[in-house]
């Protein structure tokens, strides 16, 4: 496979990012959501912001509340034994089998534009920030799909009832439509298919089963993009492999006359995320056709080894123009970058199943 990474990486970096308030310092600006506007690629980012400490033994966790509308500061001492520290992201009470109690920084949308797609100019606001009790820790990784002439974004809303799927739209990257919880917790990872396929929409998404089951990928159709239903099982880990520990669609489909080319990301039980392919049915994306048993890009560079949480290329986003895939995405949960692959070379690596 071919790999054109750009000299330019990383394209964003969090020293780009202004951030939304004197006392805070941004950490990430990553997993872009990705699509074109009056002429302009535009990346609707997940900046990480995190409060700054003047203690480097003091770990502040910022929560936005919903009734006052301002964001709460929690502070911890890392040598607390009540908690968990090694995971950068969270914190985590220790002897707990939850999940996380706290992340270690707020997520928000913002937008970055570009008319060359190396080149990007981020806003100096917000595009859109925590409103509601679900989004508490943050909202995070954007997916863009343009349908007509409006932008539907999906993105994972955050907060202590768990991690689901919420829906917002823009015509301008300028108003906003809320359209509240989608897909409930746990999800993450939807997106939605570019147009109708025989009268109805279809979304990727990934639920994150407890009592039986595994983080896999599911599709679902609808006849509004609010209601969804007919949800199939449509693509699972393989040990071994590279998607053996957790999996979830990245890119908004690219139709070709062989199918629909997904690009998903797939990571280790050891969190090595990696980017493969898949080719759904044309006509019923609900059909696997074929799928990458190797990643076509996996983490190298050194922008994607080191970082906040290293060794992972994560994209939500892509712009094809001819053979060209500019696959635009996320790096080491710190910055946004960019690598070009070729269309015909992604689908000619793929593994048919029988
Ligand atoms: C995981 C990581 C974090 C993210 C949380 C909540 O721990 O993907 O980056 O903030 O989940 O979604």
């Amino acid at each position: 496979m071919n790999v054109y990474r750009y000299e330019q990486n990383p394209l964003v970096t969090p020293a780009d990012v202004k951030p939304h308030r004197a006392d805070f310092e941004v950490i990430g600006a990553f997993n872009a959501g990705v699509t074109t506007y009056n002429g302009e690629i535009i990346m609707v980012l997940r900046v990480a912001e995190r409060p700054i400490s003047a203690d480097p033994e003091i770990v502040k966790a910022p929560i936005y509340n919903p009734e006052t509308n301002e964001l709460e500061i929690f502070e911890f001492r890392l040598d607390d034994p009540a908690y968990d520290f090694s995971d950068p992201r969270v914190i985590r009470e220790n002897g707990s089998t939850q999940g996380f109690k706290y992340l270690t920084s707020l997520s928000y949308l913002r937008i970055a534009r570009s008319k060359d797609g190396h080149q990007f100019t981020i806003d100096d606001q917000p595009f859109v920030y925590p409103s509601n009790e679900l989004e508490v820790f943050g909202i995070e990784d954007p997916r863009v799909t343009k349908i007509d002439d409006t932008y539907y974004i999906y993105f994972s809303a955050v907060s202590p009832v768990g991690v689901g799927e919420s829906l917002v739209s823009t015509k301008d990257f300028i108003t906003v439509e809320h359209h509240g919880m989608i897909f409930a917790p746990e999800n993450k990872d939807v997106l939605i298919f570019p147009e109708k396929i025989n009268g109805k929409y279809y979304a990727l998404h990934r639920p994150v089963p407890k009592s039986v089951g595994e983080p896999e990928m599911w599709i679902a159709e609808s006849t509004n993009l609010l209601y969804w239903g007919n949800h199939k099982y449509l693509l699972g880990l393989r040990e071994g492999m590279w998607d053996s520990g957790r999996m979830g669609g990245g890119a908004v489909p690219i139709k070709t006359e062989r199918g629909w080319l997904e690009l998903y990301h797939g990571a280790t039980t050891d969190h090595r995320y990696c980017m493969g392919a898949v080719l759904l049915d044309l006509e019923d994306p609900s059909k696997v056709i074929a799928r990458s048993d190797k990643p076509i890009l996996e983490p190298e560079a050194d922008y994607e080894v080191d970082g906040f949480f290293g060794n992972v290329v994560f994209s939500c986003g892509a712009v094809v123009e001819g053979d060209v895939v500019k696959m635009y995405y996320g790096v080491a949960d710190t910055s946004m970058a960019c690598a070009e692959l070729s269309l015909q070379e992604i689908i000619d690596s793929l593994t048919y199943i029988k």
